[in-house]
């Protein structure tokens, strides 16, 4: 899997109506934006074609692109997101991503958060969550299993989507949370274990071969530093206070 591109989005000035569990106090706008800037500066830096929409107002949470689409190299599957408020982003979505991809819908029975979806080459582990249910992973399974790919899903106790606690960060990798770490999913892969005050920083984004990680977790650095991989590190605090992190601010293909 080699990226080329990413489509973002700009937060909106009403960033801190969007849906939370953080409790760390409400972000502001202008600081919400400067961290994406910075964001989308680095995937430029990294030779990616960024393609940034313009902010939804009414969607306080659709610069978390991620949770509207699956992109892969054959199609995208346009979700249905779990929380009732985030469910019209996938309408300004669809458009920009069929310029890319041809699409499937998934119907209004199944729910599904891309955030939930973690594909390593030809596997794809799907977080049971608060946002994705089985009916979704059906549907994503009915999609994707005709070109080759493997679906397993996974219990969450914890965290908001699989991918809080839970990614792939190169060198058959996976960083994730100590509660995860015995899932027999994950077995095969080498492991990096986040101390449970840095479980924030499992969010981690593997973009051919460089890290990005939240600023501030300094065990976590040293572990990922291990890998021998270039890292980045970024300023997520604001983007934090609304649950969201670096994958949640790109579809990568
Ligand atoms: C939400 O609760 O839906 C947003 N405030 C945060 C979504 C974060 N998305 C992600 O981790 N993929």
């Amino acid at each position: 899997m080699y990226f080329t591109h990413a489509i973002t989005r700009l937060p909106a000035d009403s960033v801190a109506s969007g849906l939370t569990t953080a409790n760390i106090g409400a972000p502001d706008p202008e600081r919400t934006r400067q961290q994406f800037r910075n964001y989308v500066d680095i995937l430029l830096g990294l030779g990616l074609t960024v393609t940034t929409l313009p902010p939804a107002a009414d969607y306080p949470d659709a610069h978390f692109v991620e949770d509207t689409a699956v992109m892969m190299p054959e199609l995208a599957i346009i979700t249905h997101p779990g929380a009732p408020s985030r469910r019209g982003e996938v309408d300004t979505i669809a458009p920009v991503v069929s310029r890319f991809r041809h699409t499937v819908r998934m119907s209004s029975n199944a729910h599904m958060d891309g955030g939930d979806v973690l594909m390593i080459d030809k596997r794809f582990f799907i977080g049971l969550t608060s946002r994705t249910d089985e009916a979704g992973i059906r549907e994503f399974a009915a999609a994707v299993e005709k070109f080759g790919y493997s679906v397993t899903a996974i219990e969450v106790g914890a965290g908001l989507h699989l991918k809080s606690i839970v990614n792939y960060v190169g060198r058959n990798t996976v960083i994730l949370s100590e509660d995860s770490a015995d899932h027999p999913a994950f077995r095969g892969f080498n492991q990096i274990v986040l101390a449970k005050e840095e479980e924030y920083a499992g969010n981690t984004l593997w973009i051919n071969d460089t890290l990005i990680t939240p600023s501030g977790y300094p065990d976590t650095l040293k572990k990922l530093k291990t890998l021998g991989l270039p890292i980045i590190e970024t300023d997520t605090s604001e983007i934090r206070k609304m649950d969201g992190g670096l994958t949640c601010m790109s579809l990568r293909f």
